[in-house]
């Protein structure tokens, strides 16, 4: 896939509005996901890993908020050809472009895929064995977090798993000033320029909303998960292997 270069924050703004996954933004989506996320790539990885140990004959995948697909290709080649992973996002643009490399990949490059544009919280899923919320949980609305889990638990088959990854807060302010610092260091070291970091902050100040890794944990456990484990930190940002027994 090309990487076009992120600078749709480079220019000041009058008024920065709520960030939205708009043409613009997926059209560098790479490229601003891999310098704003850090550990990504790692994240990704793992997922592809877990993949070959969690999916099951004949089962459906879920990767919800799937952007541009970039778990659901590395998923997609590691799991039983008659596995179905379905890639879930409510962004045209994204999905635009996920047709688009689905159709430039068409050799033999894995189970069957099907892109559904739609909000993820109108989602029926059944007989899964994985599903994938990578840094996707944090754009919808609290109220709807926790019947969305439950509904990943009841979809779920014995066995199988949730990846869970966040951008998250701390309860002590200590901890919260350091780790957002750490993260603005990244961001700053990856090429980003105080402008940029800035009016990105403010446009997903109301749209981006982060709970710490305990909420999100216990959120999984009254969900019905028998092992919830915090696999992956690295500063704010956290991802989450959930098992149903
Ligand atoms: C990756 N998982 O590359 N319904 C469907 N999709 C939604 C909804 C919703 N209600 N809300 C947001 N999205 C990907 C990265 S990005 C993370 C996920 C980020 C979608 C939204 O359109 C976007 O594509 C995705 O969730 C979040 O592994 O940009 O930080």
């Amino acid at each position: 896939m090309t990487m076009s270069r992120d600078n749709i924050y480079a220019l000041p703004r009058d008024q920065v509005g709520n960030f939205q996954f708009d043409e613009s933004v997926a059209e560098v989506f790479p490229d601003m996901i891999s310098r704003s996320v850090p550990g990504y790539t790692s994240i990704l990885s793992v997922i592809e890993q877990l993949a070959e140990r969690l999916v099951v004959a004949s089962s459906n995948v879920y990767d919800l908020g799937c952007s541009l697909g970039a778990a659901t290709m590395l998923i997609r080649g590691r799991v039983p050809h008659d596995v179905t992973v379905h890639a879930v996002d409510n962004s045209a643009a994204m999905v635009r472009r996920l047709h688009e490399r689905l159709i430039q990949d068409s050799g033999d490059k894995g189970c069957r895929v099907e892109v559904h544009q739609q909000d993820l919280c109108q989602t029926d899923m059944v007989t899964a064995s994985m599903i994938v919320l990578n840094f996707t949980l944090q754009f919808i609305a609290a109220d709807q977090r926790t019947s969305l889990l439950q509904r990943c638990y009841d979809a779920m088959l014995p066995g199988g798993g949730l990846v869970l990854s966040e951008k998250v807060c701390f309860d002590d302010p200590a901890e919260q000033t350091l780790l957002s610092e750490l993260h603005l260091d990244f961001k700053r070291a990856c090429g980003y320029s105080e402008l940029e970091i800035a009016q990105k902050r403010t446009s997903l100040e109301n749209t981006l909303i982060p709970e710490s890794v305990s909420t999100h944990v216990d959120r999984l456990r009254q969900a019905g998960f028998e092992t919830v484990t915090p696999w992956f930190q690295c500063f704010n940002f956290v991802s989450i292997l959930a098992i149903k027994s």
